[in-house]
């Protein structure tokens, strides 16, 4: 049986999450309106992610008997200057989403509850993949200076993420 603490912590991360993924997808669709077809699909197969996230919270909390409780999901920025503010953007959002997973482990720890830090531990692996994906992204535009040309092609080439 889950504690209600965990239980109460879970459902925060739940909207955490369904919150990353409706972020993305205001990333998205502002890519999208400023013609970068490339950068739109590479959030919007993140928003994907971050709903399966969701998605994945979701079932563990059903499974250990838990009660899922949604909350109202904040409203997204929707306006950025350039494409790099975008994902220095999402870089410090997962920076962010990071220090919560930790801070989830660290409660888990603290309730003596070891599925949910077993369960964690996926997370954990995750978010480290994350923010190296996407400071990799935020380093290759700093290297790019502007340059328009290679622009084009970082749009080309962040297009083609499958999943
Ligand atoms: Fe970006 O990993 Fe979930 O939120």
């Amino acid at each position: 049986m889950i504690s209600d603490k965990m239980q109460k912590a879970l459902n925060e991360q739940i909207n955490a999450e369904l919150f990353s993924s409706y972020l993305y997808l205001s990333m998205s669709t502002y890519f999208e309106s400023e013609n970068w077809l490339g950068f739109s699909k590479w959030m919007q197969v993140q928003s994907q992610e971050e709903y399966s996230h969701a998605m994945k919270f979701i079932k563990y909390l059903n499974d250990v008997d838990g009660r899922v409780l949604l909350d109202g999901i904040e409203k997204p920025k929707s306006k950025w200057k350039t494409p790099l503010e975008v994902f220095e953007e999402s870089h410090k959002h997962e920076l962010y989403i990071t220090e919560r997973i930790n801070s989830l482990a660290g409660l888990a720890v603290q309730e003596k509850d070891y599925s949910t830090s077993l369960f964690l531990n996926y997370f954990i692996t995750e978010q480290v993949e994350e923010v190296s994906t996407v400071a990799q992204i935020v380093h290759k535009f700093k290297l790019l200076n502007d340059n328009k040309t290679s622009l084009f092609l970082l749009d080309r080439e962040l297009g083609m993420r499958a999943q």
